[in-house]
């Protein structure tokens, strides 16, 4: 007769084979495999304690069941318990094995217990009596990231504010781990996602506040970018895109306006004379580097962003993230001016849109300030070109209507009925910062020359 595997193994043998084969499905599901080894483990050890301190011992010399303890009617095979004399398993190797699965067991409840991770709360769930638990939230950052230098180390506080859908919380990042993430460029952008963990402070008036102090414990969760274009942006109202959408667009950077100590704001273009902002705070140039204006000036690029509102211009803006995230695909190289009479540049301006012109000695006509005014070719003429310069530019100071001046720069036109069409009257020459244009007095032209 063929020896089949179960009349190998007695019943502890097959116990010990099952316990194996659990344990390994256990370790399959690598989660339950800690408790899975302890239980196994305390399960063969009592069995065989029980076993061992039970089982009758022989007395009379007679031959007996080795698992049982039994007298054996049979040499191999207990009659009673069915264990195979021969192949059997012994208390001692169980013993064994029961041992290894208990050290197994703690291990594994050990390790999961230092590596779990804190439960994922709702900033809407959170409540004054949860005051200094370390609390762990992933929310997407819908403001502009704040920055608190330190007055005598090259560190600072971060602070910014989550949003989980369920409420807002602000997250701080202390100093001392913050100079890490300032160093390896670690810094979150509006729009971006943060999963953190540190201890909450609930102060009055629902004010929320994490405080992050280990630097494992702080991470911006890959977000979706979504592409899309300048028209489209354009084109797009408030409740066409959620808050802090991260896009990603591409423009030419074509104006630049900075407010001292708060922000920059660029214009990124297209050739069609449509723009959107760029928004720049300050804190995003101090956490991740200097704006390269003279670089990105009138170059094109990709802007990835965070999406805001801008309630008093009814449109979209961006947020970059850091000055890295305005990626330049195309430096700009200087241009080259076609010289034209304001007469003959009106009599077929939109020939001209988005090339370079130069007028010379033409006549200031009417004067709001120096960086707006208009040009006509002579002081009894009534043709007249508006001209816009650039915060920056290459422009005189102080003229006036009557004085005379060249000006050189790029042709656009100022949509003053909106219809994203130039129509007459709206034709302007923008003097662009960084560039070969220039709008310059006579005698600021003989200075330079
Ligand atoms: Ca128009």
């Amino acid at each position: 007769m063929a020896k089949r595997p179960w009349n190998v193994l007695d019943i502890t043998g097959s116990l010990v084979l099952t316990g194996l084969v659990v344990l390994i499905v256990g370790m399959m599901l690598a989660a339950f495999l800690g408790i899975g080894a302890f239980i196994l483990g305390i399960v063969f050890f009592v069995t065989f304690a029980v076993a061992a301190v039970y089982a009758p011992e022989s007395k009379q010399g007679r031959p007996k069941c080795q698992s049982c303890g039994r007298i054996l009617k049979s040499p191999d095979k207990c009659g009673v318990c069915g264990a195979n004399q021969l192949t059997r398993v012994s208390e001692v190797q169980l013993i064994a094995i029961s041992s290894v699965l208990l050290l197994i067991g703690v291990i594994f409840i050990g390790a999961a217990g230092a590596y779990s991770e804190t439960e994922i709360t709702k900033v809407g769930d959170l409540r004054e009596t949860d005051n200094f638990r370390q609390t762990r939230v992933i929310g997407k950052v819908v403001d502009i990231v704040d920055y608190y230098p330190e007055k005598y180390e090259e560190t600072g506080t971060i602070r910014m504010l989550l949003n989980d859908g369920t409420g807002d919380i602000y997250v701080k990042i202390v100093p001392g781990i913050s100079k890490h993430f300032i160093e390896t460029s670690y810094i979150p952008g509006f729009g971006d996602t943060i999963d953190c963990e540190g201890a909450l402070f609930v102060g009055d008036e629902g004010y929320m506040q994490i405080k992050v102090r280990d630097k494992n414990l702080f991470k911006i969760v890959d977000t979706p970018v979504q592409h899309i274009t300048l028209q489209q942006l354009m084109e797009s109202g408030k409740s066409d895109f959620e808050l802090a959408s991260k896009v990603s667009i591409e423009g030419q950077i074509q104006g630049k306006y900075y407010i001292e100590g708060f922000a920059w704001i660029l214009d990124l273009g297209d050739q069609e004379g449509r723009s959107i902002s760029l928004f720049i705070p300050e804190t995003i140039t101090q956490l991740t580097g200097e704006l390269d204006l003279s670089t990105l000036y009138l170059s094109q690029v990709n802007v990835t962003g965070g999406l805001e509102w801008y309630e008093d211009g009814q449109s979209w803006e961006i947020i970059p993230g850091s000055v890295q995230d305005l990626r330049i695909l195309d430096r700009y190289t200087g241009d080259t001016y076609v010289n034209l009479t304001v007469e003959q540049f009106l009599a077929n301006a939109s020939a001209y849109q988005n090339q370079y012109v130069q007028l010379n000695d033409v006549i200031v006509a009417w004067h709001y300030a120096d960086y707006l005014f208009s040009v006509s070719d002579s002081s009894s003429s009534w043709d007249e070109v508006s001209i816009f310069v650039d915060y920056d530019a290459n422009t005189s100071t102080n003229f006036d209507v009557g004085d005379k001046m060249t000006v050189r720069g790029w042709v656009t036109f100022y949509d003053e009925n909106d219809n994203n069409l130039p129509d007459e009257g709206e034709w302007e020459i923008k003097i662009r910062a960084l560039s070969s244009d220039y709008a310059l007095t006579a005698e600021d032209m003989e200075g330079t020359r």
